[in-house]
């Protein structure tokens, strides 16, 4: 089976997708789609991915989206790599939690305050109040090196970007332990490798 290919474009959500991949031995193919020249609305693009978005999987004939859901695949496609806990393990369980947290709970949650909606109902919004987002999150990452067990897992990449994205666009509070928690995850060398390599990327597309 041939290697999966990433499309991907620097600054943008793939960023998590493409740490990932260095997390694996980078064993993915990179395609940049540059979106701020709107190839991800390309015909071509468009029939891989109908929400002409970033980032994209390609592996074999099917098309995985969501940066989480790719996470999810390549960790478990590549297990030698220990990405993920044991499927029906209690820690699987766990893991499964957390990666979904932080695209159907924080992240939500996060562009209702950037955008300054105040949910009228909050508890018919899936996150609820996002103090209680904030809680949760806070009491799960508190007093542990990884969010799930004792070992670095897919769900600590795609939380601690949630988590940095949510920091730095100023949605959530640069507190403790969310700031040591994501500096950890960032300092991996699989992370500075996908931060250099997406630096890299967006120079050869001239952006600054
Ligand atoms: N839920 C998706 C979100 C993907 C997404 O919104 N990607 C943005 C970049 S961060 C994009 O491709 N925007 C270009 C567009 O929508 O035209 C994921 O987590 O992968």
């Amino acid at each position: 089976m041939s290697n999966p290919i990433l499309f991907h474009c620097p600054q943008t959500r793939g960023g998590t997708t493409r740490w990932m991949n260095e997390e694996l031995g980078a064993p993915c193919a990179i395609e940049i789609v540059d979106i701020r020249s709107g190839a991800q609305k390309d015909p071509g693009f468009l029939a891989r991915n109908p929400m002409g978005k970033v980032p994209a999987l390609l592996d074999g004939d099917v098309i995985v989206t969501e940066s989480a859901a790719i996470c999810a695949h390549l960790a478990d496609r590549y297990p030698d790599a220990g990405l993920a806990p044991p499927v029906g393990s209690a820690e699987r369980g766990a893991y499964y939690r957390w990666m979904f947290f932080a695209p159907s709970v924080l992240e939500p949650m996060m562009l209702d305050r950037l955008t300054g909606v105040e949910r009228e109902n909050p508890g018919s919004a899936g996150h609820g109040r996002p103090e209680d987002v904030i809680s949760a999150a806070l009491a799960a990452v508190d007093g542990r090196d990884f969010i799930v067990g004792g070992a670095f897992t897919a769900a600590d990449l795609v939380l601690a970007s949630a988590l940095r994205f949510a920091m730095m666009f100023g949605a959530i509070e640069k507190e403790e332990p969310f700031v040591s928690y994501v500096a950890r995850m960032g300092d991996r060398p699989a992370a500075k490798r996908a931060a250099e390599k997406d630096a890299a990327a967006a120079a050869e597309l001239g952006w600054t």
